[in-house]
């Protein structure tokens, strides 16, 4: 895979080059680009923002530079392709790059988006500050690529640095070869739709809190049925808004007894919260 993310704090990017995702620019699996829009402008003072026609406060990215920064990476794109290998000529036309535009306007970020993303040759980030990036930037990059308006959450950054940061490593760690046992994809939070049940190591009893007893049984059922409770219980607890988007098709008996002890029902294939019978008045 092909990363390219355009930002006017480039260094901002610097712990790409760590961990994980940093070896797996060294293993050759990801290649990693940072561009600094201010190279992009042709003014004196390199300007990269101006005031927003209609007023207001705040500043808006202006779209000259976004423009030439992201014409010079569809460009390069098209200089790989057209020099063979792996070129358009032999596999029929190269798939459009995906620009990735953080925001906190975006459809939000999940791990199904991840893995999506991480099914293409080539993705680019746009990392927006002040108020954002002029519209017409968004539009008209559609020749070039498939835009996509990505949120993190429901919050506001100053930029879309620290959300390239995160979408970088949720979808860089998806990549084949990049996560030295793939298994340990499997088991986590959100690859079933719900939250992880909570692990434990050695010591067996600390600060006079002790390990589960079921987890020291050596009874593989019961350690299962027991994770899988917890997994139920922590997201009702939690992220009751997970459970009521669960496919209960595929739910043991055991599963619905825990559930219903927890307060849910099986309707129509899916989970609802039983009404409580508290009386109001
Ligand atoms: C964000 C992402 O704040 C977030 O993203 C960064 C950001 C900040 C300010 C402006 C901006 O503009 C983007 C733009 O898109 C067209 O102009 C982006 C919060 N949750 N996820």
């Amino acid at each position: 895979m092909r990363i390219d993310v355009v930002s006017i704090f480039p260094e901002y990017l610097a712990p790409l080059e760590l961990s994980l995702i940093g070896k797996a620019r060294q293993d050759g699996l990801l290649e990693l680009n940072v561009h600094d829009l201010r190279t992009f402008t042709t003014d004196k003072h390199r300007t990269v923002d101006d005031t927003p026609y209609g007023g207001g406060a705040g500043m808006v990215m202006k779209p000259e530079p976004w423009a030439q920064a992201l014409e010079s990476i569809a460009a390069a794109r098209v200089a790989v392709t057209e020099s063979g290998g792996s070129g358009s000529s032999q596999d029929g036309p190269a798939k459009q790059p995906v620009l990735v535009v953080p925001s906190p306007a975006g459809e939000r970020f999940n791990q199904a988006l991840a893995y999506e993303l991480a099914e293409e040759e080539q993705l680019v980030f746009a990392c927006g500050r002040y108020e954002g990036i002029d519209e017409r930037v968004i539009e008209w990059s559609a020749e070039h690529f498939t835009v996509r308006p990505v949120s993190l959450g429901d919050y506001v950054l100053n930029g879309g640095e620290v959300a390239v940061l995160a979408m970088v490593e949720a979808i860089g760690r998806l990549l084949p070869g990049v996560v030295g046992n793939p298994e340990s994809l499997v088991e986590e939070s959100h690859s079933d739709g719900l939250l992880e049940y909570p692990v434990y190591t050695k010591p067996s009893s600390w600060r006079d809190r002790d390990v589960p007893a079921v987890l020291l049984s050596g009874n593989h059922g019961k350690i299962a049925q027991w994770r899988r409770h917890e997994q139920f219980r922590r997201t009702a607890e939690r992220r009751p808004d997970l459970l009521a988007k669960f496919d209960a098709g595929g739910l043991t008996r055991a599963d619905r007894t825990a559930l219903g002890e927890l307060g849910y029902d099986v309707v129509d294939g899916h989970l609802r919260h039983r009404p409580n019978d508290d009386v109001s008045d």
